[in-house]
């Protein structure tokens, strides 16, 4: 099968509080969703725009998408971009929405040992820099997720992962430690759609940047 021709815009989303907090923005750009993606299987989504379809996607693969011009733009939150690199992408707005911060997090009361740290994450080169910023060694342990868990089953002494209220930290008897960074959505624009479909996405931006302030 030929991928589906389609010359209007591609929007990249994830589903849960991105898809959320895009809506308003979307909405007030005149875009609403013809279909709501929680009681659809579908992935690709006609809008009341009908230059505009939006994808959605494991929130990691967002830029991915929008990187390889699968998608001409998306929204992303800065850890999966920093995280993952998104270097061939430009990051246009900061869309202030599912806002949180990147932060260490382990065991409370626990005193950390003397040896080199073991460090279970997902955000693997974030935490890679973040240490060595910081002039200490670690080594670190890929997850994919449920990271709250792996210090209280001995699987790392500490954890770095997202943290908005901190409630799942300490429902699970752990304690942010430190901050490594504030984090929030952006708007991401493959670099050549940026040019070509210009005009398209011109208004929308424009848009977006109204509702943000
Ligand atoms: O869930 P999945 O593995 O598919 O992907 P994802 O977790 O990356 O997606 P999603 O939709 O959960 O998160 C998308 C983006 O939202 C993230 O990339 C962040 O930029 C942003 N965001 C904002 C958050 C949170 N707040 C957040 N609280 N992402 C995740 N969380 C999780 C966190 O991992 C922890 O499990 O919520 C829990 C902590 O919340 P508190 O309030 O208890 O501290
Ligand atoms: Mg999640």
């Amino acid at each position: 099968m030929q991928p589906t021709e389609f010359n209007g815009l591609t929007l990249a989303l994830s589903k849960g509080r991105i898809f959320k907090e895009t809506l308003p923005l979307l909405k007030a750009a005149g875009i609403e969703l013809l279909e709501d993606p929680d009681k659809s299987r579908k992935l690709i989504f006609a809008t009341t725009n009908d230059k505009v379809r939006v994808l959605i996607l494991r929130a990691s693969d967002v830029p991915t998408y929008v990187e390889h011009g699968a998608a001409d733009f998306g929204v992303a939150g800065k850890d999966v971009l920093l995280e993952y690199g998104a270097k061939h992408v430009y990051e246009l707005l900061d869309l202030q929405i599912a806002k949180c911060k990147l932060m260490t997090a382990g065991i409370k009361v626990a005193n950390l040992p003397e040896r080199r740290l073991r460090v279970a994450t997902k955000y693997v080169n974030v935490a890679r820099a973040y240490f060595a910023s910081q002039g200490k060694q670690v080594d670190i342990i890929k997850l994919y997720g449920s990271m709250e868990l792996a210090p209280l089953v001995g699987l790392g002494d500490l954890i770095v992962d997202v943290v908005d209220t901190g409630n799942t930290l300490r429902a699970n008897g752990l304690e942010p430690l430190e901050h490594i960074c504030d984090v929030s959505s952006r708007l991401i624009v493959n670099q050549v759609s940026y040019k070509r479909k210009f005009a398209l996405l011109e208004p929308i931006l424009q848009s977006f940047e109204a509702s943000v302030g």
